[in-house]
């Protein structure tokens, strides 16, 4: 099948994939649908696929990936910088030309017998001066089809590219034989270059995603003066009709997807407040020329996490599920071709397949302790379905930025809010975030680890250097950088039960994070940075949250602090030489505070 574009660079690079993985056949993706609509027909008359109630969820398809393959694989994912300490200590890494030679042999004929698919894309709108181009070539339709949602995919991808630029991010995958000894990720920045092989996940295979969109582009965008950040982007409509836009970083699955699609509480949506999404898992930011920052986002579609999302947490990311959507390792009702997952409702099908493909009785199946679905199974759902998506979702310029939050899961020390004393601060509030780890990344669960800025399993470079550039372009945007501040949806009381109500009621920690941007509410002033007055976060409405309840959330234990320091001490002893002094600065001022 003929190219797609005449850019010598891009043809001369696929040529050489072509002849290391010997495909038997090999098919350019122009994205159009009747070339879609083939390849899901392939897909699912062998298998890889199947077919949902066309009535019930049109369009919709089904996949399950193999037991051994369903999350990302951090202590198989390299950063193939040339020299190791533009790695840095939280990355593995690997001389770029040791890894060349270990997987060349592993790609050499591994798609023999198969078909290798090019998918020319752009991550960012088409025109956008923000977007940039990839190329995957891969032996999967799974990855074609989550492609063709995630990203803007088919021919249209290289008018952004031009006919003479080397500007675009190579990308290969093979599924291999899915074993998960020899399963690498590997991302080599100088090149431009990601080598997927032997998984058939999520953020493992769907390039443009973690692999590209962070982990390369955090390291363009420290070349090129912007930041690639693990964050979503919300909108919030204010009762005048003014939008006010903030970017949050959260780990993975500790609540991107749902703050970005929430539904305000009963008495915000009378008086006028609504929330449009612009993203739910990356943002791309740079300074406009007003000098304020500006973001996109660089995704087409929500990979999102599916248990937990019903009618009442996330009733906009359901909504976007119900057609076109892809379900990987959920479960489904053999009595209608249906899907389910733990919490989206309280009734499993009776007629259930569970996510690894046996047939189950449901209810008892979960009332014995399984689950049904896997925790870390996910939808790619079209952006475009979201009833709720941001009409600047496809503005090349992105949406103007007033504030950005950090967050994650701690039991207990860190309160619902606080706003960091000035972007050097706040740069160092991104940096102590710590976590409890979840079911997005293999490994134990409910740990709490050190993760700066939701950014420590996708930062390209070293992370002292990319500590570096946050500063860097706080100066750059002076007083008209966006405020920083930390929230934590997951303080829990003596029980283990979740003290804050969280989902659409986070609206109200929102609402006084706005109003701080536009200076309309004092703040109060305490050794981790500005706090609310309890009385300033609205609890109308809310059953058995009060003031007081709020005082607590937002108490901060000086002996907690005092250890947490400790952590982040010797956190930071990592980084070495690296470490930008302003950070260690703060950490001391911190300390002062705390005593
Ligand atoms: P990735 O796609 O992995 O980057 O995840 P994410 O950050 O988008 O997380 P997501 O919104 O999918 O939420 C993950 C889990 O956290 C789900 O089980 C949610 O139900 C739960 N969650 C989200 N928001 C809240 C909240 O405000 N409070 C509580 N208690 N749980 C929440
Ligand atoms: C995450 O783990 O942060 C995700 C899912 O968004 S994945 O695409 O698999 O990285
Ligand atoms: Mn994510």
């Amino acid at each position: 099948m003929a190219t797609l574009t005449k850019n010598p660079n891009v043809n001369k690079w696929v040529d050489e994939m072509i002849a290391l993985c010997k495909p038997d056949k090999v098919v350019w993706i122009d994205g159009s649908k009747a070339q879609l609509d083939g390849l899901r027909d392939e897909a699912v008359s062998t298998g890889e696929m199947i077919k949902l109630n066309e009535e019930k969820l049109p369009g919709c398809l089904y996949h399950r990936t193999l037991p051994n393959d369903v999350a990302r694989v951090e202590d198989r994912t390299f950063i193939c910088s040339r020299k190791k300490e533009d790695a840095g200590p939280t990355n593995n890494w690997c001389d770029p030309k040791e890894m060349y030679a270990k997987l060349t042999p592993m790609y050499d004929g591994v798609m023999k017998g198969r078909t290798m698919y090019i998918i020319p894309y752009s991550m960012g709108p088409i025109g956008s001066p923000l977007a940039k181009v990839g190329v995957e070539v891969t032996d999967s339709i799974y990855v074609v089809l989550n492609m063709a949602i995630m990203t803007r995919m088919g021919a249209d991808a290289f008018k952004n590219l031009g006919d003479e630029s080397d500007d675009f991010v190579r990308g290969l995958h093979s599924k291999a034989d899915v074993d998960p000894e020899k399963r690498y990720i590997v991302q080599f920045p100088e090149d431009n270059t990601i080598w997927s092989i032997n998984s058939a996940y999520g953020g493992n295979v769907l390039l443009g995603k973690k692999c590209f969109a962070l982990r390369i582009a955090s390291y363009q965008g420290k070349n090129e003066g912007w930041m690639a950040e693990h964050m979503l982007i919300l909108g919030i409509q204010k009762p005048n009709g003014e939008i006010k836009y903030v970017t949050a970083a959260f780990p993975s699955a500790c609540g991107k997807t749902n703050l970005a699609m929430l539904i305000p509480p009963e008495g915000y949506t009378k008086r006028g407040y609504k929330v449009w999404t612009v993203g739910d898992d990356i943002a791309w930011l740079k300074p406009g020329e007003d000098g304020r920052l500006y973001a996109i986002n660089p995704e087409n579609g929500f990979f999102g996490v599916a248990p937990g999302t019903n009618e009442k947490s996330n009733f906009n990311a359901l909504a976007s599920t119900r057609k076109n959507t892809i379900f990987t390792n959920v479960a489904i009702n053999n009595d209608d071709m249906t899907v389910w997952w733990e919490k989206l409702d309280k009734n499993p099908p009776v007629n259930a397949t569970e996510w690894k493909g046996e047939k189950v009785n449901g209810p008892e199946y979960v009332a014995a302790g399984n689950k049904l679905a896997h925790p870390n199974s996910r939808f790619t759902a079209p952006a475009e379905n979201c009833p709720c998506i941001s009409p600047e979702f496809n503005n090349p310029k992105g949406v103007p930025i007033s504030a950005i939050i950090f967050g994650g899961r701690r039991a207990k020390t860190a309160p619902l809010v606080y706003q960091s004393f000035n972007w050097q601060h706040g740069t160092f509030v991104g940096s102590i975030m710590a976590s409890e780890t979840t079911a997005a990344a293999t490994g134990a669960v409910g740990v709490v680890r050190r993760d700066p800025m939701a950014m420590l399993p996708f930062c390209g470079y070293h992370m002292g250097d990319y500590w570096a550039h946050w500063l860097e372009m706080g100066k750059i945007l002076g007083d008209k950088a966006p405020k920083i501040f930390n929230v934590n949806w997951f303080r829990t009381d003596d029980n283990g039960d979740f003290i804050w109500p969280g989902y659409g009621d986070n609206m109200r920690v929102l609402d006084w994070i706005i109003d701080r941007c536009e200076g309309t509410v004092d703040a109060v002033e305490t050794p981790i940075g500005y706090e609310p007055k309890p009385e300033d976060i609205n609890v109308e409405g809310l059953e058995g949250i009060t003031t007081e309840t709020v005082a607590g959330l937002l108490s901060v234990d000086k002996e907690l602090w005092k250890e947490e320091a400790k952590g982040i001490e010797e956190f930071y002893a990592k980084f070495g030489e690296k470490l930008p002094k302003e950070m260690s600065d703060e950490l001391a001022a911190l300390k002062a505070r705390l005593a």
